[in-house]
Formats: structure tokens, sequence, C-alpha cells
């Protein structure tokens, strides 16, 4: 999908609809949306007790349901209509097919662990305008959505917390991806335009405002697809707890530099620059969120560039792709608008988030396109996005 021509928020709702009346003969009884989530700062922290400071984007997953009077609930998504999923609700819920399914199932399964079970069954119709393998999490607003819907259905609402972190059980658990909190959380606490500063130690969240509203979110799409249970992922999360037990803390917030260099020579190079990584970042986005709430968008912007090249030459989880997306934006500097830039999200491939000034924003989104497609052969999904409220439901 070309994101320049992606459904916005109100018709993405009303193609749900008027589809879910096509196929079920009925209109719909509940409603729900979840947003994707783009991260200013603070990569591949969340799962070391770092600090994380991603928005809601308005970008998201809908779902629109009614009940069938069965023990099923049927799930079909107009991304993927010929792959409707049958989740029987009269069993412990399991992994099963097709794929594209298993997060919901898994969601089902917090919901059956906390013995808010049987469901009655209900007709599920899903509809997306979050691109696919960019990093934004369209997994997370999935799994957030479909807990949303079961809310709705079941009339019992989850703290926003351990929603939160039932959805990222569900990752674990049913999707193979060992994620931390990041993404569900963003996806419930998001706020219009704030973002939302999250330690994950505490696995507390809080809006922090947008004080300067000239200031917007640039999303560069690389196209270069990214899938995180191919094991790279998984396999950089166990380096980051190789390090901490040599260092022989029980969390990195009890880390610092001097403990690191300490212990250097008792890790092999690599897991000591993941190490660095860590502690170095933890660092970065307590400073960035700072430097944000006082408007002091010169230092976000070099803390961003230093967080790049940590993910780039430390934690490897970059690509050329990536590489050349944020260069084209440094290139264009605080002179042509660009306050920041940086790849967001696992890696691997998937995107970049820029912070520009708002005036420049087409000229910049124009650029780097150009300089971008110029490089790789491949054509960028380059848009401006907007911070927006959390997963919620919504009359249908
Ligand atoms: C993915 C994961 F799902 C998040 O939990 C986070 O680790 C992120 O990669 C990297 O910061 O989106």
């Amino acid at each position: 999908m070309n994101q320049e021509n992606a459904l916005g928020y109100e018709e993405l709702k009303a193609a749900l609809i008027t589809e879910y009346e096509n196929q079920y003969g009925t209109k719909p009884l509940w409603f729900v949306a979840a947003p994707a989530r783009v991260n200013l700062i603070g990569e591949h922290i969340d799962y070391c007790d770092g600090f994380v400071l991603p928005l809601a984007i308005d970008r998201h997953v809908m779902m629109a349901a009614s009940p069938n009077g069965t023990d099923e609930a049927l799930f079909t998504s107009l991304m993927l209509p010929d792959q409707p999923a049958v989740i029987p609700l009269d069993e412990r819920p399991k992994i099963g097919s097709p794929s594209w399914a298993n997060i919901i199932r898994g969601v089902f399964y917090g919901f059956y662990q906390k013995d808010i079970w049987p469901i009655p069954g209900f007709d599920t119709l899903v509809h997306s305008n979050v691109p696919l393998g960019a990093g934004l999490s369209s997994s997370a607003a999935l799994g957030v959505a479909a807990a949303t819907m079961i809310e709705s259905v079941s009339g019992l609402q989850i703290q926003p917390k351990n929603k939160g972190l039932l959805c990222q059980a569900a990752e674990h658990q049913f999707a193979g991806v060992p994620c931390g909190i990041m993404d569900q959380f963003a996806s419930i606490f998001g706020k219009k335009d704030h973002m939302v500063l999250i330690d994950c130690r505490s696995e507390e969240a809080q809006a922090v405002p947008f004080t300067d509203d000239s200031v917007t979110v640039i999303i560069a799409n690389t196209c270069v697809a990214h899938e995180l249970s191919d094991g790279s992922y998984a396999n950089r999360r166990k380096q980051t707890e190789i390090a901490l037990s040599v260092l022989g803390k029980d969390s990195w917030r009890e880390v610092t530099m001097d403990d690191l260099l300490a212990k250097q020579s008792a890790m092999s190079e690599q897991v000591f620059r993941k190490a660095r990584h860590v502690v170095t970042e933890i660092d970065r986005t307590q400073q960035a969120a700072l430097a944000l709430s006082r408007g002091e968008t010169e230092t976000v912007g070099e803390l961003m560039a230093a967080s790049h090249r940590s993910l780039r030459d430390d934690f490897e989880v970059s690509c050329e792709e990536l590489d050349i997306m944020v260069q084209a934006a440094w290139d264009i500097g605080p002179a042509g608008g660009v306050l920041g830039s940086r790849m967001t999200g696992g890696g691997f491939g998937g995107s970049t988030v820029t912070l520009a000034r708002k005036d420049d924003a087409q000229q910049i989104i124009a650029t780097m396109a150009s300089v971008y497609q110029e490089k790789t052969g491949i054509e960028p999904e380059i848009f401006a996005t907007t911070a927006v409220d959390g997963a919620h439901a919504v009359d249908a």
C-alpha cells in the first residue's frame, strides 16, 4: 500500500463497516481501533529495563464484530480475505492455522488464563492501514485490537498495564517473538499530541506533550521487509542477557559505563558492544525526554544520531537501506528543517523516524524519497504522522 494514499481513520472505519454489512448482512455491534507506533528513541532496551519514547500513530488496526450464537470466533481480514481464522471458544486456545491469527489466539489464551472464559462466539472483520513489515508494530496493534474487542464482547475491562502484558505474552508464546513491552504499551497508552515515556522496569507509562507544535514526525519505510521471528531479534536479546549475567547485576538500570568497562575483558567483543549500546541508549533516552520537554531540539537531534550510530555499529540491527535513508535526512540537516533522524523499531529493514519542521515536511519527504530511490532503486513510502490516542472502542 502506498501510504500517501492510505485510508485515513474515518475512511478505514467506513470501509470496514460497509464491508461488514456486505459480508454478514448486519451492522456490527462492536467496533475497536488500536494504533501502531513509531519510536523516537530508546531502541532495543525495552527488554533491558530501559526507557523508551514511542508515540501511537495515526495508522490503525480496526475490528468490527457481532455475536454469532456459536462457540467459535471467526476472524476474517480484509488484508488476507482468503485466510479466515476460526477460533474455538470451548477449549484452551492453541497455535493454529492460518498463522496471521496466532497473535489473536495468544490474546484469547491470556483471557483464558485470567478466567475470562468462555467467551460467547462472534464474527469479526479486520481492516488495517498499518504498513506490514515496516517496523511500526502491526502485529502488536493486531493483538491489542483483539484484546480490546474481547473486552467489548465479554463486557470486562482489564487494567491497561495488564492488558499490555497479556498482549506481550501472546507475542512470546504464540508468535515466537521475545519482545519487550514497548509496542503493546504504546498502542494502549498512546495519547493525542503526546509521546509515551515508558519505564520498562516499573512498567509505567507517562504521556509527555509535544511542546513545540511547529515540529512533526516523518516515517520513512525503506520497503525492505523486516521480520522479527527469524531469530536475529532473539539473538540480540540473548546477548544482552549474557552481558548482564557477566556483569553480575539484577538490572541494566544498575549498570554504569564504569561497571561495563571493568568487565569488558570477561566478555566477547560482540557481547561487549551490545552491552555498550544498552547502557548508552538508556542514558540517551532519558536525556532526550528532558530535552524534548524543554524544546531543546538540537540536543534531541544529536541524541537521535548517536542512537542510530549505536544501533548500526554496536547493536548491529541496521542495514544498508536504513543507513541510506537516515543519511538522506541528516544531509538535509537543520537548515532544511530536519531536527533529527534514526532507524526505528526492531531494525533489519523497516522504517526510519525523522523529527522535522512542519513547514518543511513536504520538501523533506520529496528529497528523502528521491535520494533513497536513486541510491537503492527501491521506491520508499514516506509520510508525516501525528500522535493519536491509544486503543479504544468506538460506536459503530
Ligand atoms: C520490536 C519489539 F517488539 C519491541 O519490544 C522492541 O524491542 C523493538 O523491537 C526494538 O526497540 O518492535
